[in-house]
């Protein structure tokens, strides 16, 4: 067990319910920290850069489109193995397949409106939070 960073997304559905403060506090009632945060309408070259890692699927149009729709909230969370911590926190990308009583089953409404995202290894984390926060790894060494 280490102590870890992971990037959080509230996506545009899950803001325009007004649930930030709901949600950051399934956050902090298990053990995750919210170390760096900002609220930001996303460009598509933005959104598309972020998810590039899916632009031969089929839904990545979709899913740019979904992102670009409303503000999100972007976090940094920081804990004991908060990478994985945070995808239990989500539940699964489908909130209709979710655990009962996750971020996705309790807030999302479709596979595509699913609330949240999560970085989902160690090297995603890295590259996640340093495409939205470029001077954290410089202040922190980290
Ligand atoms: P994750 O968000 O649970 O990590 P990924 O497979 O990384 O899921 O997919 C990224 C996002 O793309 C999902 O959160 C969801 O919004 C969207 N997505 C994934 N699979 C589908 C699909 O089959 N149809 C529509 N949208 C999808
Ligand atoms: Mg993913």
């Amino acid at each position: 067990m280490a102590i870890e960073r992971t990037l959080s997304i509230i996506k545009p559905d899950a803001v325009a319910k007004n649930v930030i403060g709901k949600i950051y506090s399934r956050f902090e009632t298990n053990g995750l920290k919210v170390i760096a945060a900002k609220l930001a309408w996303l460009s598509p070259q933005e959104a598309g850069a972020f998810y590039a890692v899916h632009q031969e699927r089929p839904f990545f149009k979709d899913l740019v489109s979904f992102m670009i729709s409303g503000p999100v909230m972007i976090q940094v969370l920081e804990g004991e193995s908060a990478i994985a911590k945070n995808r239990e926190l989500m539940g699964a990308t489908d909130p209709k397949k979710a655990e009962p009583g996750t971020i996705r089953a309790d807030f999302a409404e479709s596979i595509d409106a699913n609330a949240v995202h999560g970085s989902d290894g160690e090297d995603t984390a890295k590259n996640e939070i340093a495409f939205f926060f470029p001077a954290m790894a410089v202040y922190s060494g980290r």
